[in-house]
């Protein structure tokens, strides 16, 4: 860790996620003579390549904007690169290789043919118009198209990039190339998408949980659940929750949380994807629609209490403070939507007290499953049915619990599911790098 410190000066998101991985297997690693001979950790913590470059677009009064634009190939030892692009002003390299680094070990935990990558931006689409928006995707996939392909790299969304800019994207690569290819996944239906992959990260966490409740002979019925975020993981997130009869008691963005003191209804659900994926609205709004919603500006959701806590926002956003207040309230059950949203010392808290924890690497996995799948569909130029999705969905869930509750199995019987998430992804990737000897 000390090398990886020493290596990666001024990136704290990044040495946070190798550390949390390093910390659960480091045990597991320690009699892997080959490992050790083939310096495995040292060269899996190196991203394969970094690629960065510079943006430019006009916006709507003709000013002419500069952005930064990076992809991070971390590994392709089991696959073409995979995973999201981030736009968003907070986004930076250590941001993005902490990202990619992550999605390396969810991928391999998939049990699909896809190694790791994460790419995005430091542009922040709130308040722009379409025309800007488009401006800006067609510029850098101008700069991107170079790096990526089918079987090379396959981009796909993540905060602040959903089907409006996947499509922007995407023309601007066939324009570019000549070439209809499946390059980005979370395409709309029209042009290739696949039919569940809005849903597959919020229906796939909730599956996730579900395992993880009947391992432990509860039901989701009637449980009550928080959850942060009101973007594509939250808002799917509650969907399902609400089909399994549990209810819904916060959702937030970035100003502040709504609060539903009788849980969310259909209608309400509805309103608010309608309000948020085509409006762009704030939850805020919310409040002001419907009688029973609350709004409480600034304030995150962890201090209403619930069973079930999901963050589906974004990294390090449960913090000590915020884990305490989760454990005074006994939550049981804490679901990572989000990529990283649990701070190391706020983990070890939880850990401690006995919160069954669902990693985000396994919890939100369901999402790049399901581009797995579209990527299938673009190879085999076929569409698949919503069933036969949410079907292979259901059971890549229940495999990456099965494997995470093996892995992750103490002496004493008690299960670790973030040490068995980050044994088990770890290991598929390990194993394909020692296979193809030094390099
Ligand atoms: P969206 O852009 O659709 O939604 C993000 C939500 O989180 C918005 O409500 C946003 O509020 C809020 N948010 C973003 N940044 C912050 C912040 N700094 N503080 C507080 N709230 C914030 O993104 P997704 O739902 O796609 O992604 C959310 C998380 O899920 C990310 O961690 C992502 O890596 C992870 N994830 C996403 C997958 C996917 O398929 N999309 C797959 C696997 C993981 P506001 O509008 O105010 O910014
Ligand atoms: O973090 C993630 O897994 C994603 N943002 C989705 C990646 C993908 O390629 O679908």
């Amino acid at each position: 860790m000390q090398s990886v410190k020493d290596r990666n000066p001024n990136q704290p998101e990044f040495v946070q996620a190798v550390q949390e991985v390093a910390e659960d297997i480091y045990g597991w690693v320690e009699d892997r003579d080959d490992y050790h001979e083939a310096q495995i950790l040292q060269r899996i913590t190196e991203p394969d390549r970094i690629t960065s470059f510079r943006v430019v677009w006009e916006d709507d009064d003709n000013d002419i904007r500069v952005q930064r634009g990076w992809r991070v190939q971390n590994n392709n030892a089991i696959g073409p690169y995979k995973g999201g692009l981030r736009f968003s002003p907070g986004v930076n390299e250590s941001v993005l290789k902490f990202l990619a680094f992550e999605q390396t070990f969810k991928n391999s935990l998939t049990g699909l043919p896809m190694g790791g990558g994460k790419g995005g931006s430091d542009f922040d689409p709130h308040g722009k118009s379409d025309a800007e928006v488009m401006r800006f995707c067609q510029s850098f996939m101008t700069e991107l198209y170079r790096h990526i392909g089918p079987q090379v790299d396959v981009p796909a969304g993540d905060i602040g990039v959903g089907p409006r800019e996947i499509g922007y994207l995407f023309g601007q690569y066939k324009r570019i190339t000549g070439r209809w290819e499946g390059v980005l996944t979370g395409k709309e239906l029209s042009y290739g998408g696949s039919q569940m992959r809005p849903e597959a990260t919020g229906f796939g966490a909730v599956y996730f949980l579900r395992e993880m409740m009947k391992a432990e002979d509860e039901e989701l019925e009637g449980k009550t659940a928080i959850i942060s975020g009101s973007g594509n993981v939250a808002l799917y997130a509650a969907q399902k929750l609400l089909d399994c009869d549990a209810k819904v008691l916060t959702l937030s963005d970035s100003d502040g949380t709504i609060e539903i003191k009788d849980g969310l209804n259909r209608d309400q659900l509805e309103w608010i994807q309608e309000l948020k994926f085509e409006r762009r609205g704030r939850i805020s709004e919310a409040a002001d629609e419907f009688d029973g919603i609350e709004y409480h500006d600034g304030k995150t959701p962890w201090s209403v209490e619930a069973d079930v806590a999901m963050p589906c926002a974004t990294q390090n956003e449960i913090d000590k403070d915020a884990a305490k207040e989760l454990c005074g309230n006994d939550v049981r059950f804490v679901v990572e939507g989000a990529t990283m949203p649990t701070t190391a010392d706020a983990m070890e808290l939880l850990r401690g007290e006995g919160v069954v924890l669902a990693p985000a690497k396994a919890a939100n996995a369901g999402g790049v499953a399901v581009s797995g799948l579209e990527m299938s569909q673009n190879a085999e130029r076929m569409s698949w049915e919503r069933e036969r999705l949410d079907s292979l969905l259901t059971d890549i869930m229940a495999d990456i619990h099965h494997k995470c509750r093996t892995a992750g199995k103490g002496d004493d019987g008690s299960i670790d599911y973030r040490r068995g998430a980050n044994i088990a992804g770890f290991e598929k990737v390990a194993d394909a790098m020692l296979a193809y000897g030094v390099l």
